[in-house]
């Protein structure tokens, strides 16, 4: 075989969908990954992390086969590096059969909705995060997951407004004169944005960033202006009220697309500077400062990312904020508006590719219930009639990324459950497994995918063969129904017809117009990328919402949402605390709040055992950050070995006592349990709460309190 090169697409949970270039040699082997150069968004470079992916393909740690738990291993936490040693290798037929036989046992005795299948955005390509899979879940009957884990809430508050998952263009923040990185880790989260940023910077652009952690983006922001966790809505309301008062809003715009202004007006009445400023922690003379320039400055853009929704009130803080530029007008010029996703441009059939359809057909004989994936700990524990017997994990490492941890080890523990997990690792997920499946990466299958920062089309080509015997999603799945004997025609559609069916390729009647003429051929012939086919042609940025009519109950923009209003929701944002915040527990027992983040240099729990990873993240791994004023009180120094705790439990990390963040406020990072000092990472502490929006969780809006050790942490991984 000659020397090639492939394009790939990174399919990691992250906005930049970048287009990768694979140098394959002679060997079959991966040797070098690039950023695709020919990709308008990627332009040819790659995140710290993906640069060195080669890493975690090749890793020794890789899981390469199909493993069964000894009769005598007991499940729990394993020691990283000898997981191994607690199962023993069997091969594909084997695991298949087991697992037809077991998941068909189990539905004959407690009825098919006894079956969980777990599973997110491991790989957010179209086929990997969601085809087979759902077919063979839905046709078996087994439970529905409701995947709000990450990004539901905020969806649900843009839908509401704007009625489509839109924003401005990526490339158009080139244009922009005012840009917010609100709740947005640029720097670390969505990298591919910050050139344009920079470009506008050097033509005369300001860049604000609001959040109550210093990122690497507010350091290197004109202005960073620290909010207490939560209080979003109070701010977005604050500002409109200025801007109202103030006169600095479109009156035209908002006459002729928006619905509700006067309901608003009566609403902002109740958000004047003063209270404002107490609420968010926010001095009075900024807020009035940040209204006016947004007000007068234009194009004003606003990167909303999704760390506003992870609270009690986050639904309302995202449906706020996205009322600024429909306040303003901001969408009529190109490079305003607001961005925080553009994942409604891509109508895959996402009905023909998951066909609900086949629960009716199932022994159930009708939709079967939902399960919200952000309670599994309550799922796995407490759900009855019928409990959850069986648990299939892919795409997804819930021992570690689940919130109120202590519950979903619990529920893992049982030895009564059924759990298989699909998998490239030994994560902390995999060792409660009773199977574990051996899963391909990006470089060893092929996939369609859209995105979530951009507006690009890509197909993924397999770079290389699949390593040991890892295989991917839809292979599993489709072996498992072929194995379960469900013999409906979709069962054994192709990976050709299943991208083909998600384009609707060649359907030129029903197409969407934006996918209108592409196929995976097409793609092909493009270089892997196509841009969405908008009609304003092919090169020029594409500016939503500049005009209606708009595709919500009312055709416009939604200040006051009869919608919400119906579903018991409040029709119009308001400020509420958190139930867990120094805003409601004002002399509690846990006085800090405590933001338990994501790293620059991981992926969620994605990457945390790969070394050349862990040794970017040295400062971070097991530390807390902390203000030196609560270290003081607490009379905690510099690296002091420290306890974090609260009622759902405590950790043991190292303090860092002139943290990125105020006081009042602790932060620390997701690790893997296994390589942390006491055996759990920070969703030991977070909680199971749901929010005010699409049943998400509320990862940002937990008390804790923090003292010193009694005995130093000595054993770090
Ligand atoms: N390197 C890296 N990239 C990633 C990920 C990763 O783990 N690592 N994860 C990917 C995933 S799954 C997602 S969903 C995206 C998400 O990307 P983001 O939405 O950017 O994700 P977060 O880091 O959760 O939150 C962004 C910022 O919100 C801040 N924040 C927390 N609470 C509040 C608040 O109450 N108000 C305000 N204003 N800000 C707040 C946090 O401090 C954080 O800096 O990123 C993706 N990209
Ligand atoms: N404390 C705290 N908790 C959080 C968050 C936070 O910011 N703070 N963020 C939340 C958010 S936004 C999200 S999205 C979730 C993310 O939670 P998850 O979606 O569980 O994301 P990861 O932790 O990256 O785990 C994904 C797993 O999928 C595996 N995988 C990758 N590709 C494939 C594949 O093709 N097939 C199979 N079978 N497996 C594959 C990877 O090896 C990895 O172990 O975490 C949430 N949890
Ligand atoms: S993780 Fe994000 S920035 Fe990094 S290569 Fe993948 S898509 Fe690009
Ligand atoms: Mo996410």
């Amino acid at each position: 075989m000659a020397a090639k090169t492939v394009h790939a697409v990174c399919s990691h949970d992250c906005p930049d969908s970048c287009g990768v270039l694979v140098t394959i040699d002679e060997s079959g082997r991966a040797t070098r990954l690039r950023g695709d150069p020919g990709h308008p968004v990627t332009r040819g470079f790659l995140c710290g992390k993906v640069a060195k992916y080669l890493e975690r393909v090749y890793s020794p740690d890789r899981l390469l086969y199909p493993m069964r738990r000894r009769a005598d291993a007991p499940k729990g936490p394993l020691e990283h590096r000898r997981e191994a040693e607690s199962f023993e290798r069997i091969s594909w037929d084997e695991a298949l059969d087991t697992i037809a036989a077991r998941l068909d046992a189990i539905a004959r005795q407690y009825g098919p909705e006894s079956i969980l299948p777990y599973s997110y955005a491991g790989t957010i390509g179209v086929l990997g995060y969601g085809s087979m899979d759902r077919r063979f879940f839905h046709r078996l009957g087994a439970s529905q997951l409701d995947r709000t884990i990450c990004a539901t809430t905020g969806g649900e508050a843009l839908l509401s407004v704007y009625g489509r998952k839109l924003g401005t263009d990526t490339e158009a923040f080139r244009n922009a004169r005012f840009i917010v990185a609100w709740g947005a880790n640029i720097h670390g989260n969505n990298i591919h944005l910050w050139p344009f940023i920079e470009e506008a910077r050097r033509n005369g652009a300001k860049l604000v960033v609001i959040d109550p952690y210093a990122t690497r983006t507010a350091k290197a922001a004109d202005w960073y202006i620290p909010i207490n966790p939560g209080t979003d809505s109070a701010l977005a309301l604050g500002m409109m009220h200025i801007l109202v008062r103030d006169g600095l809003y479109d009156q035209e715009y908002v006459a002729q697309w928006t619905h509700g202004f006067d309901r608003l007006c009566q609403r902002i009445a109740a958000y004047p500077v003063e209270r404002v400023s107490t609420l968010t922690g926010i001095p009075a003379a900024d807020i009035e400062r940040l209204a006016g320039e947004y007000g007068t400055t234009t194009p004003a853009v606003i990167r909303l990312n999704y760390g506003v929704q992870r609270s009690d009130n986050g639904g309302a803080a995202v449906r706020a904020i996205a009322m600024l530029p429909a306040l303003t007008g901001a969408w009529k010029r190109l490079g305003g508006g607001l961005q925080l996703s553009t994942s409604g441009a891509f109508r895959w059939d996402s009905a023909a590719l998951e066909r609900p359809d086949l629960m009716l057909s199932s022994p159930l004989g009708r939709p079967a219930r939902v399960v919200n994936m952000s309670r599994l700990g309550h799922a796995l524990t407490e759900l009855r009639d019928p409990a959850v017997h069986a648990l299939f994990v892919y795409n997804s490492n819930p021992a570690a990324i689940a919130p109120d941890q202590g519950a979903v080890l619990r529920g893992l523990s049982r030895p009564d459950l059924f759990t298989v997990v699909h998998e490239q690792f030994f994560t902390d997920t995999a060792d409660y497994a009773d199977l574990v499946l051996p899963a391909t990466t990006f470089l060893e299958h092929r996939d369609i995918q859209g995105a979530y920062g951009h507006y690009y089309v890509q197909i993924s080509d397999q770079a290389i063969e699949p390593l040991g015997e890892a295989r991917s999603n839809v292979w599993l799945f489709t072996g498992l129904a072929a194995r379960m004997g469900f013999t409906e025609p979709c069962f054994r559609d192709t990976v050709d017809e299943l991208m083909a069916q998600a384009l609707r390729a060649g359907d030129a009647e029903n197409q969407d117009p934006w996918l209108a003429g592409t196929t995976p051929q097409s793609l092909r012939e493009n270089g892997g990328i196509e841009r969405l086919h908008f009609s304003e042609g092919p090169r020029r940025p594409f500016q939503p919402f500049g005009e209606g009519p708009f595709p919500t109950p009312s055709g416009k923009i939604e200040f006051f949402s009869e919608k919400l209003a119906a579903e018991g929701v409040d029709p119009l944002p308001a400020f509420r605390p958190a139930a867990e915040s120094r805003h409601t527990a004002e002399g509690g027992p846990y006085p800090l709040e405590f933001l338990p983040r994501k790293s620059d240099n991981y992926m969620n729990s994605t990457f945390i055992n790969l070394p050349g990873h862990r040794e970017m993240e040295t400062a971070h791994n097991g530390v807390l950050e902390m203000h030196r004023d609560d270290a003081a009180q607490r009379g905690i120094a510099e690296g002091d070995a420290v306890e974090v705790f609260n009622d759902r439990g405590s950790l043991r990390l190292r303090a860092h006592v002139d943290g990125a963040v105020r006081p009042g406020v602790v932060a620390a990072r997701v690790g893997w349990n296994k390589l942390s000092a006491g055996g759990h990472n920070v969703n030991l502490l977070t909680s199971q709460r749901l929010n005010d929006l699409g049943g998400g969780p509320v990862f940002y809006s937990v008390l804790v309190d923090v003292r010193r050790a009694l005995r130093s942490t000595a054993k770090r991984a």
